[in-house]
């Protein structure tokens, strides 16, 4: 088989592709050639920290936007890859809220165990992708020397992550508010606004978190506000939420409710969107942020031509094995042991999809959807077996926990991993306390005893 297949993208939804690839290889397959391109000089993606926002060393826009302290948002367990486990990985159970750092060294433990490096080619950023009716031409720059090429592929892979370029609104009186105004895709380091009086905009998991943490690094009062409904957390003393913001008259913030408060720094934490500039128009993912992407056949397949796929491009609950499931899809399609049917019957599988994502009404409700999701992709693939009933549960339980309490949610332990039934222990350190997120501190001191 000489076929070629261009992925875009070192992430973790690329990383999953080249994975899924080596997989079959191990299994005896003949796989086609495989070429990544990575704009960045390291793999990871988001998890790959930098200190860097704005442009990059080559001028590029900075893909990054994890921030220093960022901790898992959900449990482990939910993550977790089927192939490997966290105690493949670690030698031994770890608690369940991991810090980036440590999730970062288990995404690339397995990147590494099967040498995917080999097919990546570093600091490559994709220009150009168009079909002529045959195959893909993919123009790519290497940004260490400014040589571009165009190279032509049989099937091409999208694992750009939609997490990177920010919607950021405008408010009147931004213009002439005397001090920073930044979206969440730039915030670093919550010291940098220790004793400051914060405005943080959004009601979704980057105003939640970004919130709380810019108070546990020592901010001054924390102010919410909301455009459609509160988050509704019972928030620690000094955070609150308010409704939408009207505009700023200096450093004043007015409210849609008439109230008012003195600002110092505005952290917009208004999302993101998917942007392929990259792509020419009718292979383009136009969508917004939602479970069910327009324009795409199972997830994954680009509906008018399956040739193009695009991975990880929902709305996330679900992340690692979601990008796995999606990527062993895509393989299986690749090898041509996928029978992908006909336009019309992908249209009508779209359709069906679609019209129960627009019933959807809450949280548990989106995320039973999205199970049925990674439920629909397993029985299309061989995916390794692993427990997602039980990750509806664990799902539940930690919407459950942040009702109860928003600070302490991560300090809950007791999940059992979906695939090998590991208990995580408690970490030896609550996280309103646990100020240092390195993984030495998180993992090699040891995890208190006690589980549940
Ligand atoms: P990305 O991680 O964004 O990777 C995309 C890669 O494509 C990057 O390496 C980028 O450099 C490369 N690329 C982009 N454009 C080009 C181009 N033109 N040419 C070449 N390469 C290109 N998920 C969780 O599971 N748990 C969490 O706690 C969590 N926290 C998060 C916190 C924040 C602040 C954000 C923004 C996201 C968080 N996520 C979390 C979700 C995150 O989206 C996924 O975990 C994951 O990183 C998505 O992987 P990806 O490969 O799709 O995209
Ligand atoms: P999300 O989940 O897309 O949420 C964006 C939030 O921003 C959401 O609450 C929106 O309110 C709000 N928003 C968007 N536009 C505006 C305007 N114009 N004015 C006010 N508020 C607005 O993005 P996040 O960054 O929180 O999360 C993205 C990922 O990062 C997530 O998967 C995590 O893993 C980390 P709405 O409710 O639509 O009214």
């Amino acid at each position: 088989m000489n076929k070629r297949v261009c992925i875009i993208g070192a992430g973790p939804c690329g990383l999953s592709q080249l994975h899924a690839f080596e997989e079959a290889r191990k299994q005896g397959a003949e796989i086609p050639e495989l070429v990544c391109f990575e704009k960045q000089d390291n793999w990871g993606g988001l998890w790959n920290y930098t200190w860097r926002t704005g442009l990059d060393e080559h001028g590029e826009p900075v893909h990054g936007s994890m921030y220093r302290y960022l901790w898992s948002n959900a449990p482990k367990e939910l993550l977790e890859f089927a192939d490997y486990t966290f105690d493949d990985h670690f030698g031994r159970a770890i608690p369940s809220f991991p810090p980036r750092e440590v999730l970062y060294d288990y995404i690339t433990g397995r990147a590494n165990k099967n040498d995917v490096a080999r097919h990546i080619q570093f600091s490559t950023a994709v220009r150009w992708v168009e079909h002529d009716g045959k195959q893909f031409h993919v123009t790519v720059e290497n940004l260490e020397n400014n040589d571009s090429r165009t190279e032509t592929f049989d099937h091409v892979v999208v694992a750009t992550g939609h997490f990177s370029i920010p919607k950021a609104p405008y408010y009147p009186g931004f213009e002439r508010f005397p001090g920073r105004i930044l979206h969440s895709h730039d915030f670093r380091d919550a010291q940098e606004f220790t004793g400051k009086r914060l405005l943080v905009m959004g009601s979704s998991y980057s105003a939640e978190d970004i919130a709380l943490q810019c108070r546990k690094y020592g901010s001054g009062p924390v102010t919410i506000t909301y455009r459609s409904n509160p988050m509704g957390f019972k928030w620690p003393e000094g955070v609150e939420e308010v409704p939408l913001l009207e505009r700023m008259e200096g450093k004043t913030a007015h409210f849609s409710d008439g109230s008012t408060r003195e600002i110092d720094a505005i952290i917009l934490c208004t999302g993101y969107q998917h942007n392929f500039p990259f792509m020419a128009d009718e292979l383009k993912l136009v969508t917004a942020n939602r479970l069910w992407t327009d324009s795409l056949y199972k997830g994954v397949f680009w509906i008018d031509d399956p040739r193009l796929m695009y991975l990880g491009m929902q709305d996330q609950y679900y992340t690692f094995t979601h990008f796995d499931l999606e990527a062993w899809v895509a393989r299986d399609y690749m090898l041509g042991r996928l029978d992908m049917p006909e336009r019309t019957e992908r249209q009508r599988d779209f359709d069906a999809w679609r019209a129960k994502e627009e019933q959807l009404e809450d949280a548990f409700q989106d995320i039973d959807f999205q199970a049925d999701h990674l439920e629909d992709l397993a029985a299309m693939t061989d995916y390794p077996e692993f427990d997602i009933g039980l990750t509806r549960e664990i799902f539940y339980q930690w919407e459950h926990h942040k009702d109860e309490n928003i600070v302490t949610y991560r300090d809950r332990a007791g999940f059992a991993s979906p695939r090998t039934g590991t208990r995580s222990p408690a970490h030896h350190t609550d996280w309103w306390h646990a100020l240092d997120d390195s993984m030495a501190t998180y993992v090699e001191q040891g995890a208190k005893e006690k589980t549940g």
